[in-house]
């Protein structure tokens, strides 16, 4: 089995950048992903925690190398994103006999064009292995310098590690599951907006960003890069909590015991499993319509972090009611509940900063 890169880790740094850049050279197209808008939660542990962790994400193969000549090698992602973070879940298939426990993957971000004479202007990257002793399973770059990249938590003044992530290896697949913030302020990373792609798609090589996913075998030193062309997604429209029709109102207790009663009194077991099926997804809605009202909630609190504190505030009130009355699971409930508890931190956070 032979493969096209071979590289060392030490030499990893100083050739990734240049050897990619001349792949981009090379006309190299970039495989272009939508991120879907986050509907389910995601769970940081490399892997599908469950059947609808990423269901809303379509994947996508991007071509990373050729594991044999001339037979593509690939890796599988699927992106989402809502308003504070992006997911990516990448799927590399790998034998067994290469497979060890110091093998990562990631993704780097350049902007906003490659000069010839001064490099690339910005840079950030992620990265996410299988072994927690690699600083808790990631690491966040910044700085590329033609040479090497730098830690963020090593600048000064100091950034901080924005990635969440986790790899596993199941005897057939790599799975790095990784979390970054879309705009996480310290000043090293990247800063994504929702509607707008980033990576190479002007035409010409060199002369906009540049997006790459990578996955790295340390230990037997191959590298395989692939360009992608990434687009982040907006926010689906929704209406308020208040405007929701009674048709898609969601159960409470009463409403869901009284309906399992006349089910399987009434028209037997086809019926009650529908209604089952309904209020389930009655409270997937209510939970989908909660995220939403949180996000939104929160977009407003550099403008105005008091109201939102109390926005935010009321939201938690009302999904707790929720929760009370059973119409929202509790896994969803924890979601929603840290989701806030988030938020919260990050608006008091303003609020400090803003007193005289
Ligand atoms: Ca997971
Ligand atoms: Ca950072
Ligand atoms: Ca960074």
């Amino acid at each position: 089995m032979k493969r096209r890169f071979f590289l060392s880790f030490s030499l990893f740094c100083i050739i990734l950048i240049p050897m990619t850049f001349s792949r981009v050279q090379a006309n190299q197209q970039p495989t272009s992903i939508l991120s879907a808008w986050l509907k389910n939660p995601v769970t940081i542990d490399g892997k599908f925690t469950s059947t609808d962790e990423w269901e809303e994400a379509t994947p996508v193969d991007v071509k990373i190398g050729e594991y044999d000549p001339g037979v593509d090698f690939t890796m599988r992602i699927w992106a989402k994103n809502d308003k504070k973070d992006l997911y990516l879940l990448y799927r590399v298939v790998y034998d067994i006999s290469l497979y060890d426990d110091a093998d990562d993957a990631g993704i780097s971000y350049f902007w906003p064009e490659y000069n010839l004479v001064t490099g690339w202007e910005n840079n950030d990257a992620s990265f996410c292995s299988v072994n927690p002793a690699y600083e808790g399973w990631t690491r966040d770059y910044y700085g590329w310098d033609e040479t090497r990249f730098y830690k963020d938590v090593e600048a000064v003044p100091p950034g901080e590690n924005n990635v969440e992530g986790r790899g596993t290896y199941d005897g057939n697949y790599y799975w790095f599951e990784m979390k970054k913030p879309l705009d996480s302020g310290d000043g090293y990373d990247w800063t994504l907006e929702p509607g707008e792609t980033y990576g190479w798609h002007e035409g010409t090589p060199g002369k906009s960003d540049s997006l790459i996913v990578y996955f790295f075998d340390e230990s037997k030193e191959f590298v395989f890069t692939g360009d992608i062309l990434l687009t982040i997604a907006q926010q689906e429209k929704t209406r308020p909590l208040s405007q929701v029709s009674i048709g898609d109102l969601p159960l409470s207790m009463e409403m869901i015991t009284g309906v399992l009663t006349i089910g399987a009194a009434g028209v037997g077991i086809a019926g009650w499993m529908t209604r089952t099926r309904r209020a389930h997804k009655r409270k997937k809605i209510l939970f989908e319509r909660f995220m939403a009202e949180i996000d939104n909630a929160y977009s407003d609190f550099k403008m105005n972090a008091r109201r939102v504190e109390a926005d935010l505030h009321s939201l938690n009130n009302e999904v707790l009611d929720e929760f009370k009355q059973g119409t929202l699971d509790e896994g969803h409930y924890n979601v929603l509940n840290e989701r806030i508890d988030d938020y919260m931190n990050e608006v008091k956070e303003q609020i400090e900063k803003e007193k005289p």
